[in-house]
């Protein structure tokens, strides 16, 4: 075999996409409609395309594990590995954890908003006690592994690229042994691995939106681990490019 091929996914929707807060290390689970894309668009498009797997990624957040396990199970291949690792955690929001998008934005303006967002600098106000996530984040058994000097308060794109970037040199070397791998993360950290696996720049990322459990492939030469191509995204172009615009957008 000479190339092999890396799968993409965000999680389905999670409770706090669906009432459009900020959700970031707070560990909320998929809504209804959540469980139903990972079965209806994720994994139908998977088996459709007739993708097979020997190994996952996700992170410690239960919406990226959720959202593994309907798929798996849809593909009826639940034996498999699965590494969950905190560096693939959502960037944290810091202080905006919990709070409604279009509030912020009537609040502060859409620009300051999409800052926080977007830009690749923008960091949101550190999270402290007067944010009613806070003990919940801190005291949250799953993120046991990290490092208390690692765990982090609040986070731009640049410092979720910088905890991503060791996790995708181990990815890297998967694909070039030729292991088929599925990862399951955030929109953040999927934009965090785009822009490395595509040596994007800063400007090009910020205008790249990920889509709820729509999988996107890229394909890669075994021997040089370089990319044949671009990304590909699987599934009905219409719905992906209005997901693309409903992500993109703050929201009502
Ligand atoms: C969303 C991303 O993360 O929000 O933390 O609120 O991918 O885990 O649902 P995800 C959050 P935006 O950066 O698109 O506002």
């Amino acid at each position: 075999v000479k190339s092999n091929q890396l799968v993409l996914v965000r999680h389905g929707e999670s409770e706090f996409n669906l009432k459009n807060l900020f959700c970031g290390w707070h560990d909320a689970p998929l809504s209804a409609g959540g469980i139903e894309e990972a079965r209806s668009v994720a994994a139908a498009n998977l088996n459709r395309a007739k993708m097979t797997f020997d190994k996952v990624y996700c992170s410690k957040l239960c919406r990226s594990r959720e959202t593994v396990e309907v798929i798996l199970s849809e593909m009826k291949c639940s034996f498999l590995p699965i590494v969950s690792d905190w560096r693939l955690n959502e960037r944290h929001y810091g202080n905006l954890t919990g709070i409604n998008k279009r509030a912020l934005a009537n609040e502060y303006g859409e620009e300051m908003v999409q800052c926080w967002r977007r830009n690749y600098d923008g960091l949101p106000p550190a999270i402290d006690t007067s944010n009613i996530y806070y003990y919940q984040i801190a005291n949250n058994p799953a993120f046991q592994e990290v490092p208390p000097t690692e765990f982090p308060l609040t986070e731009s794109m640049r410092m979720c690229v910088d905890r991503v970037s060791p996790v995708w040199l181990e990815i890297k070397k998967d694909i070039q042994k030729g292991t088929r791998l599925l990862v399951v993360v955030h929109g953040t950290i999927a934009r965090s691995l785009i822009k490395l696996i595509e040596d994007m720049t800063e400007e090009q990322i910020e205008k790249v939106n990920i889509p709820n459990c729509v999988p996107m492939i890229y394909d890669f030469n075994i021997k040089t681990g370089k990319l044949n191509g671009g990304l590909k995204y699987l599934g009905d172009l219409e719905y992906i490019e209005k997901m693309k615009k409903k992500v993109a957008a703050i929201g009502d």
